[in-house]
């Protein structure tokens, strides 16, 4: 195996052996098997639409499940993605048989005119990983390309949920696919890719806000409980809104209670969620801490999307642990969607009322709410600050948390502003400094949480309606300065998209992608202003941000 998208990438350079997350080596090259034949069905997807053949749906809704599936921490479960390799070939040899009737030539790529069956496929995976593109730079562009393309198949599997979809982005996806297969773009030419991608980013996310507010309300400022209730409680993980709405309607007059962990938090701030008094609150952090603290929860816990860490062999809360959508984790029951969209939850309702109620980990309320329907209605208020020199600048520290202890830095670096910034979040990275007592400007909260990671969406909304407030051509002339946090792919999106609105000088940490070779770092250097991390102090001073 070698793989190297996350952050915690083994030694900084790649894992080799077995996943830092806790992904086999055989899972981990089903994965690239799969991903190999997903390129495959793009290009014959691509190929049809090019000779203006329609393509069914059903293809945009496996490319974008395969590609979800191989996020960091999504799906451990081999098995799940070897029956995902079966339904590939299939469908892609039903899309060759439609170019064949038609006479289309097709490309001719491994990708497309490999076949084998179960036997063949351990074999196939070792050939068809990262490592088989020998270019390091072609390799690197590549896999940025990829891995932003996971992070926008999560967003648009989300808004696909709830009715909403644009073909689009999946033609956009399913040909940058491609052309990641067909080996003939120059590395100017995928370095444009590249940012393309991240426009088309901008696109997937819009579409998932439209799709998450018009199902749900627009976010408004709330406050969120962080202890807990004496009933037994559900713990749902994970983005996905319609698996919450759904859990919450089975749930209602259970005697169930249901608590938000990790990226689910922001479910709070939804007016629509507001009305089940069993919604009950957030219980613990960010994914990372879920193994002290699914044990501690005592109830079941449902992960609607990653990030999963695999619980320990001895392990209690395991045979509480039930997957769904592109998420999956050996031994752990998966709930399915019927064909209608709906989706069962009674084995886990059943379950939980079995439960003891949670123990409590920590009291108090945390608040959130500031997506960009929000921050634009105390517009106002925020630029009057702004003139009057009360906030100085805004600091956007939006992205993922994870394990290492270099990411104290944030805490630091949060605790260590002076009290004349806000900072402006989405993301699991707010659990980082949500917690302090950081007070507020003049009734402004100096963290201001959007949402999740997608709702980095907000953020741009955001800055570019202070940029017209203020009436300037430049968003980078704006009091705004951007200190990200990555893990995974869909921070890869994020960012790509911040790239594709023209933010230049972002900070990425806690250390810059593995991914990235010498002379696409110095790309991104040179025209984008990216840079890593230094100390807390260099940092603020970097900022002008040292008193
Ligand atoms: Fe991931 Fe980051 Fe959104 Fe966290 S981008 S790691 S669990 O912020 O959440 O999916
Ligand atoms: Fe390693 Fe990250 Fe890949 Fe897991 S996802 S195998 S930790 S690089």
């Amino acid at each position: 195996m070698f793989c190297f998208q996350c952050q915690e990438t083994a030694r900084g350079t790649g894992c080799i052996m077995k996943g830092v997350c806790g992904k086999d080596a055989a899972t981990a090259c089903s994965m690239d098997l799969l991903l190999f034949v997903t390129r495959g069905i793009s290009a014959v997807a691509e190929t049809l639409r090019k000779n203006e053949i329609d393509v069914d749906a059903k293809v945009d809704r496996f490319v974008v499940d395969a590609l979800f599936s191989t996020i960091t921490n999504a799906n451990f479960d081999i098995e799940s993605i070897r029956r995902r390799v079966d339904k590939a070939l299939s469908l892609r040899d039903s899309l060759k048989d439609t170019a064949a009737a038609h006479g289309i030539e097709l490309p001719h790529v491994d990708e497309v005119t490999w076949s084998g069956t179960r036997d063949d496929y351990d074999a196939k995976a070792r050939e068809v990983g990262v490592l088989h593109e020998t270019d390091e730079d072609k390799r690197s562009l590549k896999e940025l390309i990829v891995y932003g393309l996971k992070g926008m198949a999560a967003y648009v599997e989300h808004a696909m949920r709830l009715g909403h979809n644009d073909t689009a982005i999946h033609h956009f996806m399913q040909s940058a696919l491609a052309e990641t297969a067909y080996n003939r773009m120059s590395v100017a030419e995928l370095t444009e890719l590249a940012l393309k991608t991240g426009e088309v980013g901008v696109h997937a996310m819009a579409l998932l806000d439209t799709a998450n507010t018009s199902s749900y309300g627009h976010p408004e400022a709330t406050t969120v409980d962080i202890g807990v209730r004496n009933r037994p409680g559900i713990l749902i993980s994970g983005h996905d809104l319609k698996d919450l709405e759904m859990l919450l309607e089975q749930t209602e007059g259970t005697g169930v209670d249901v608590y938000t962990h990790g990226e689910m938090l922001p479910a709070h701030y939804y007016p629509a969620f507001k009305k089940y008094a069993h919604f009950a609150g957030n219980y613990g952090n960010a994914w990372w801490k879920q193994r002290e603290e699914f044990a501690s929860f005592n109830g079941p816990i449902l992960f609607t999307t990653n990030c999963i860490v695999p619980p320990l062999p001895n392990a209690d809360y395991k045979n509480r642990m039930f997957t769904t959508n592109s998420t999956g984790f050996p031994g752990c029951r998966h709930i399915e969607t019927d064909e209608n969209g709906h989706k069962d939850f009674s084995e886990i309702i059943e379950l939980a009322k079995k439960c003891a109620a949670p123990k409590e980990i920590e009291h108090g309320q945390i608040t959130g709410g500031f997506a960009h329907n929000q921050v634009i209605q105390l517009a106002d208020k925020i630029v009057e600050a702004v003139k009057s020199g009360a906030i100085r600048k805004f600091v956007v520290m939006a992205g993922c948390d994870g394990r290492m202890n270099s990411r104290n830095y944030y805490t630091d670096f949060a605790e260590r502003l002076p009290k004349d910034t806000v900072i402006l979040t989405a993301g699991c990275a707010k659990y980082r400094y949500n917690k302090l007592p950081l007070g507020d400007i003049q009734g402004i909260p100096r963290v201001l949480d959007a949402g999740q990671c997608n709702d980095s969406y907000s953020l741009a909304v955001i800055a570019l309606k202070l940029k017209e407030v203020f009436g300037l051509d430049d968003v980078n002339s704006l009091p705004i300065v951007y200190n990200i946090a990555w893990y995974e792919q869909k921070a890869v999106i994020v960012l790509l998209a911040l790239l594709s609105l023209g933010v230049k000088n972002i900070h990425l940490g806690p250390t810059l992608p593995a991914f990235l070779s010498p002379n696409v770092a110095k790309v991104l250097v040179e025209n984008f202003g990216i840079a890593g991390i230094g100390t807390v102090e260099e940092d603020l001073d970097k900022f002008g941000l040292s008193n």
